[in-house]
C-alpha cells in the first residue's frame, strides 16, 4: 500500500536556552526513540527577516522583541521530520508552549519552565509545516533515502 502521509513533514527548532544548556542530544533522541525520519539537520544564526516571517502571528505583540532578541542570542539547530502525522506527532511530543504546565513526558514538560525559553519550536499545522520547511530549508538540504526501522515503525498498512 502506498500511503502518501508517511511523507508528511514538519520543522523543529532547538532554541538557544536547549542550545545553551547541552539539550540539542536529549531532544534529537526522543525525535529518534519515537521512530520519526530526520530529513535535514543544519545550525543556524536567525535574522531578523527570517524571525519577523517565522513569529508573523506574533509580530503586535509585546513580547516580540524580547522573544526576536532571544532567539538570536545563539544558533539554533533546524531539523525537518518526515512521518506519518508527524506534524501533530512532534506537537504532541513538545508540549503546550507555557513549559511549567507543559505535560510531564514532553520534551517541554520534562526540560524546561519557560513560556518564551521553550526548548523547542515545532510547526502547528500541515499547511505552516510546508512553509516552514521551506522557509529554513533549501530543496538540496533535504534527503530522500530508506529507513530500515519502518518495517517495525509502522504497519503494512500505515506505509
Ligand atoms: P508555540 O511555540 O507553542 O507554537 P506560539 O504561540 O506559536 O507557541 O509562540 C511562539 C513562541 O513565542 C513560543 O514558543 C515562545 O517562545 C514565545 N511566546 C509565546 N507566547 C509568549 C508570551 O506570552 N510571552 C513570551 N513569549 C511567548
Ligand atoms: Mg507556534
Amino acid at each position: 500500500m502506498n500511503f502518501d502521509g508517511i511523507n508528511e513533514k514538519t520543522l523543529v527548532l532547538v532554541k538557544p536556552d536547549a542550545i545553551q544548556r547541552g539539550l540539542i542530544g536529549e531532544i534529537i533522541g526522543r525525535f529518534e526513540r519515537k521512530g520519526l525520519k530526520m530529513i535535514g539537520i543544519k545550525m543556524m544564526s536567525l535574522d531578523d527577516d527570517l524571525l519577523k516571517n517565522h513569529y508573523s502571528h506574533l509580530a503586535d505583540k509585546p513580547f516580540f522583541p524580547s522573544l526576536s532578541k532571544f532567539m538570536k542570542s545563539s544558533p539554533v539547530v533546524a531539523m525537518c521530520y518526515e512521518g506519518l502525522e508527524v506534524v501533530n506527532a512532534v506537537r504532541l511530543l513538545c508540549g503546550i508552549t507555557k513549559s511549567r504546565e507543559a505535560e510531564a513526558g514532553s520534551i517541554r514538560g520534562d526540560l524546561a519552565m519557560s513560556v518564551s525559553c521553550n526548548v523547542v519550536h515545532a510547526s502547528d499545522s500541515v499547511e505552516n509545516a510546508k512553509k516552514e520547511v521551506e522557509r529554513f530549508f533549501k530543496p538540496e538540504e533535504l534527503h530522500d533515502y530508506r529507513k530500515s526501522d519502518y518495517e517495525h515503525v509502522y504497519a503494512e498498512d500505515e506505509k
